[in-house]
């Protein structure tokens, strides 16, 4: 019996573990039930999410196709660039030289520019000092011009004058020879070209002179020093032909022309304002009263 027991007991041992082991496979069984469902929904999830990536995937491979076009064209656009940049480099370089050159030349022409500068201004003053010059020159000329104008006119005077003085001279010259040779009155006396009267009796000055003009002459004239030393000779004193009686003031010659010249007067004579007749003495002419009576001396 003890070990029918011991069998009973150990069947509900193994029993109590059977079903301990369904429980718990049951368990088991339920967390996989559990996990499938679970497992299912991700799967839908990812066979979603997986329709989805594609379709993204197919999107992006085509932006990435078409970028990858873009991409050619930019390159090929980068490669225009740089080859127009290297031109416009080349260009740059070349323009950045002939600037340099044009710099340089611009520079030499400054310099020369600046010399013409200074050359013109020296001109400029030299201009205007020949401009001065020739100013002072021309009013030099003018005057000059001014001068010689009247210079011609006076030698054209002086030759109308020389013309007319030689035509005189002549005349006289002819008039001398004929009357050097030509003989004077009885009781005349010759001197060169002329006859004179010396009086042997004396009269006052106007009465003496009558005397002269009654015989177709006048009262002396004196023209020389040769013709004063003549008169001196004869007397003491002698009437001449100069007088005041006309005009007060001046001494006249009986032929109306004045006394030129400083006159043959004697030491301190003329001397009084009422003596107007003029007398011959040994030492020269002396003013005296025309009342007086004195020889006196005619000339033809
Ligand atoms: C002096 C002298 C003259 C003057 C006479 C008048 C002799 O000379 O004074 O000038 O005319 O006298 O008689
Ligand atoms: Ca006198």
């Amino acid at each position: 019996m003890q070990d029918i027991q011991a069998k009973c007991g150990n069947l509900t041992n193994q029993w109590s573990q059977v079903q301990s082991s369904y429980n718990s496979l049951a368990a088991e069984r339920d967390q996989l039930q559990s996990s499938y469902n679970s497992l299912t929904a991700e799967r839908d999830q990812l066979q979603s999410s997986y329709n989805s990536l594609t379709a993204e995937r197919d999107q992006l491979q085509s932006s990435y196709n078409s970028l990858t076009a873009e991409r050619d064209q930019l390159q090929s656009s980068y490669n225009s660039l740089t080859e127009e940049r290297d031109q416009l480099q080349s260009s740059y370089n070349s323009v950045t030289a002939e600037k340099d050159q044009l710099q340089t030349r611009n520079n030499s022409l400054t310099a020369e520019r600046d010399q013409l500068q200074t050359r013109y201004n020296s001109l400029t003053a030299e201009r205007d000092q020949l401009q001065t010059r020739y100013n002072s020159l021309t009013a030099e000329r003018d005057q000059l011009q001014t001068r010689y104008n009247s210079l011609t006119a006076q030698r054209d005077q002086l030759q109308t004058r020389y013309n007319s003085l030689t035509a005189q001279r002549d005349q006289l010259q002819t008039r001398y020879n004929s009357l050097i040779g030509k003989p004077c009155r009885p009781g005349w006396i010759k001197f060169n070209i002329s006859c004179y009267y010396i009086s042997t009796e004396t009269k006052e000055w106007l009465k003496s002179r009558q005397d002269c003009r009654d015989k177709g002459a006048d009262l002396v004239i004196v023209n020389s020093k040769e013709e004063q030393n003549f008169l001196i000779g004869f007397h003491d004193g002698t009437w001449i032909g100069l007088s005041n009686i006309p005009t007060v003031g001046r001494w006249m010659w009986v032929d109306g022309t004045f006394l030129v010249g400083a006159g043959s007067w004697s030491k301190g004579e003329p001397n009084s304002a009422n003596e107007d007749c003029v007398e011959m003495t040994p030492n020269g002419w002396n003013d005296h009263t025309c009342s007086t009576s004195l020889f006196w001396a005619c000339k033809e």
